[in-house]
């Protein structure tokens, strides 16, 4: 199994659960944010759209697949997004800022 594959299959896995539930159901704002009509659901088109946005995001050479280090590269870039005192280090409260902010 490629590393792409497992990338994809937990996350198509995770998509599939979410898709299943209303989102006044959720408490997870970001759900929210893929309802782009604001109907109340997320459907399979705004679904698509967000994991296609998602991926582009990782895939940096735009070569239709995501390495390993592209994806790394992203979970870098999160984490220096939440050392907002840029020690190298993530606090309790740079970890649950950056939770609090994502849930906005
Ligand atoms: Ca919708
Ligand atoms: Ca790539
Ligand atoms: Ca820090």
């Amino acid at each position: 199994m490629s590393f792409a594959t497992r990338l994809v299959v937990p996350a198509a896995a995770l998509l599939a659960t979410w898709l299943t539930l209303p989102v006044q159901a959720q408490e997870f704002a970001p759900l929210k944010k893929l309802d782009t009509d604001g109907d109340g659901a997320v459907s399979l088109v705004e679904a698509e759209t967000a994991a296609r946005s998602q991926f582009a995001s990782l895939d940096q050479n735009h070569d239709g697949s995501v390495s390993e280090t592209e994806f790394l590269a992203a979970r870098q870039q999160l984490f220096k997004l939440a050392d907002s005192d840029g020690d190298g280090q993530l606090e309790r409260a740079e970890l649950r800022s950056r939770l609090m902010a994502a849930r906005q």
